[in-house]
């Protein structure tokens, strides 16, 4: 089978598989720190890039290897590097991209350490960066300079749900020789596939919806060219952020579900966003799948569905934020998200407390928001776990 050509839910489960010996079903775990060369001459066509076996497990591994290829051809790339976490991936496209003297534009409101790493240390290194709403075109147009060479998107962004026109970023990054990244985490390819509409690079937690069962920390990066695959790569196995084998094998368990744990999740989180909605202490919510989202309209012409992140704010503010997280019962009080349970946050003092209150308030993260990553629970019983904790507000 040529998995190029099947559709999506067919190379969810076949994309990255190889034969062994044994007929191996599932891909197993090559549990091992390196790899022995047949004689003197094989170890150098290794090394020399002619022979693609394996040499090292940090720099490739069949395990890992397999999961590599299954997440390149569900975003539709050319190739996967798959890193020790999220932030492995960030670090790895900071590291290969920019520079002395050199700019990012990036989304005001991305995952919080994303952005901390940038400002607090690869400034030590001359690397300069902008924070701007990139869910506004011309914000990103203004902040585009002569040394500009990464534009970095998050879409929908970690924990506003704000939503950036891809096509059009891709578009504006390219007539100014940059390159577009995009953090496609909240998404996943199953509702959103950034290189299909112009981005070069795609990234993910996919500690996230990728593994999707809260059991495993990883990341991976998926590019769109052999070049930028090349550039990459040898920056990850320098900085020595690889993911490790039985890692790999869990997330390649995890992601052969994708679709379904996306769509369960995402009727559960429809269901529940239009109930926050009509809730007399809700403020405002922010789901994608609303029509009340500012750009509900250019997510449906870049994505599939609307997945199950939302945040929403309390008429109460701060304290009602605390009061509710100290009431649900069903709903885990914890980060993280895109997990088969409901977690429920506060991002002002916890995922995003790293960026002091000024910039948190400039990415639209106010002292009251609360994030909820929605599960494939019985929705009736997440709702009764939210109405009884809102009745303690
Ligand atoms: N990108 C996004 C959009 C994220 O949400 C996260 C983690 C990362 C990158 C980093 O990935 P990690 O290194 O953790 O695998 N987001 C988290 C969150 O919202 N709560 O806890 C972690």
């Amino acid at each position: 089978m040529d998995p190029k050509h099947s559709g999506f839910n067919t190379r969810l489960i076949h994309a990255g598989a190889f034969e062994d010996a044994y007929g191996s079903v599932s891909v197993p775990i090559y549990q091992t720190s390196t790899f022995a060369f047949r004689n003197a001459q094989h170890g150098a066509e290794l090394f020399a890039g002619s022979d693609d076996g394996y040499i090292y497990t940090r720099i490739g591994n069949p395990t890992i290897k397999a999961f590599e290829d299954n997440i390149a051809s569900l975003e539709g790339g050319v190739g996967g590097i798959a890193t020790s976490s999220g932030m492995g991936a960030v670090s790895t496209i900071y590291m290969a991209l920019l520079g002395q003297g050199l700019h990012m534009v990036s989304t005001a409101s991305v995952y919080g350490p994303s952005r901390n790493i940038m400002e607090k240390h690869f400034s030590r290194f001359g690397v300069e960066s902008t924070y701007v709403d990139t869910s506004k075109l011309e914000n990103v147009d203004r902040a585009i300079r002569r040394n500009t060479r990464l534009i970095y998107v998050e879409s929908p962004a970690n924990p506003t749900i704000q939503i950036t026109d891809l096509r059009a970023v891709a578009e504006l990054a390219h007539q100014h020789g940059c390159v577009l990244a995009v953090d496609n985490t909240f998404a996943t390819p199953h509702l959103q596939r950034p290189l299909e509409m112009g981005a070069d690079i795609v990234l993910h937690s996919i500690t996230k919806f990728i593994n999707g069962h809260a059991d495993v920390v990883g990341g991976i990066i998926i590019t769109k060219t052999k070049e930028m695959y090349r550039t990459l790569r040898p920056l990850m196995v320098g900085m020595g952020c690889s993911m490790d084998p039985h890692q790999a094998y869990l997330a390649l368990r995890g992601v052969r579900t994708l679709s379904l744990r996306v769509e369960r999740s995402e009727e559960n989180a429809r269901q529940i966003a239009r109930w926050l909605e009509q809730h007399p202490k809700v403020e405002w919510v922010r789901y994608a799948g609303l029509e009340s989202h500012p750009q509900h309209e250019l997510a449906k012409t870049q994505m599939s569905g609307f997945g199950s992140m939302m945040s929403f704010g309390l008429k109460g503010g701060f304290e009602a934020g605390r009061t509710l997280m100290d009431n649900v019962r069903l709903a885990i009080l914890a980060v993280s998200l895109g997990g088969v349970e409901t977690l429920i946050q506060h991002p002002a003092s916890m995922t995003h407390a790293g960026l002091d209150r000024e910039a948190r308030l400039q990415a639209g993260i106010t002292d009251g928001l609360v994030r909820l990553s929605v599960g494939i629970e019985d929705v009736e019983d997440l709702l009764a776990d939210l109405e009884q904790a809102f009745e303690k507000i």
